[in-house]
């Protein structure tokens, strides 16, 4: 009887462990606790018993019984527990929320695009200080000290010689100053204008690009220019140079493309010309390497500058630059 009664509970303790929903616990009570149940079978045998084994069986039988229905309303409680979430009352059943999956800025994602454009033409990419010294962003770029563009309404002064970078180019004069040709750079990041209203904002993004070597040409700046517009904006978009003027170029051209949103025809973002200016370019003006000891005998180079928001734009057919600044989940998404 007594070896009968430790299989029992054996048998019964494997049973419960595999129990994981309410049916095959309630199979177990009626199975091993219920009135037809095996413990109350076994207690009736108990009674057949010679009169001095009785005390002990019966003792034992009584306390599988109590140890039994303890842990069978253990596992009762942990079943509804797994289904409320405890006292929170979460039914951690149900399916779970998504998580929202972050994404890059339209702006993170333009410049990223145009640095792996002209990466794969060899440029490498390079950083530099926003905080920036008046030689490297005036000085060096035959930016004289009389030139509109350093006046204080343009230009953030942090103090008499340090300035808020108006544009990425000091990068490039950096990086002139520290290594001789050849050279091929591309210059992204944060500049600031004291501009202000719907279609300008105090900070925005720029991507900049150099290269100089023995026997650049005019025609090399287009030559790479060319592919790059094909590359941003689809190989059938057509492209003007025409003549312009910068400090640090000579000569200098803006690039044009077909308007992305007539084709040409005519139309508000185009200001019915039927092409937008999409960047500034130019042969890197001798007296630049004046300043970062390049022979201007041996060496010619081009460089070109973009406005990244204005690309973006134009890219997405986006109306309102401060679209870019105000961290509308709305219009992110969308990118
Ligand atoms: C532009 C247009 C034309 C430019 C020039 C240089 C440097 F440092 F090499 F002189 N960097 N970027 C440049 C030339 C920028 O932006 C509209």
């Amino acid at each position: 009887m007594k070896a009968q009664l430790a299989e029992l509970e054996k048998e019964a303790t494997r049973v419960l462990s595999a129990v994981a929903h309410g049916d095959a616990l309630e199979a177990f009570r009626v199975k091993y606790l219920g009135k037809k149940g095996l413990l109350t079978a076994f207690m009736k045998k108990v009674g057949t018993l010679p009169a001095h084994e009785r005390p002990e069986v019966g003792r034992k039988a009584n306390l599988l019984k109590r140890e039994l229905a303890d842990r069978f309303r253990k596992k009762q409680e942990d079943l509804a527990a797994r289904k409320t979430g405890g006292a929170a009352g979460l039914d951690v059943t149900l399916p779970g929320r998504e998580p929202a999956c972050g994404r890059l800025h339209p702006i993170t994602q333009v410049i990223l695009e145009v640095c792996r454009i002209f990466a794969r033409m060899g440029f490498r990419v390079v950083k530099g200080p926003n905080v920036e010294l008046d030689f490297y962003n005036f000085e060096a770029l035959n930016i004289p000290k009389d030139h509109p563009a350093r006046d204080m309404q343009d230009t953030f002064y942090v103090s008499d010689n340090t300035v808020l970078r108006t544009h990425t180019s000091p990068i490039q004069v950096r990086v002139m100053e520290k290594q001789q040709p050849p050279v091929s750079v591309i210059a992204p990041g944060k500049v600031y204008r004291r501009d202000s209203d719907v279609s300008h904002t105090p900070m925005f993004h720029q991507v900049e690009g150099l290269l100089v070597d023995k026997d650049v040409s005019f025609g090399d700046l287009k030559g790479t220019l060319t592919g790059f517009v094909h590359q941003m904006f689809g190989k059938d978009t057509a492209l003007r140079f025409r003549p312009s003027f910068f400090p640090f170029t000579e000569p200098s051209a803006e690039v044009d493309i077909r308007c992305v949103i007539c084709k040409g025809e005519g139309c508000r973002t185009c200001s019915h010309t039927g092409w937008l200016e999409i960047l500034g370019s130019g042969m890197v003006d001798p007296e630049v390497y004046g300043f970062v000891g390049y022979d201007p005998e041996v060496y010619t180079g081009f460089a070109f500058g973009m406005g990244i928001e204005r690309i973006a734009m134009l890219k997405y057919g986006i109306d309102d630059i401060q679209l870019f600044f105000r961290n509308d989940m709305r219009f992110l998404r969308q990118f």
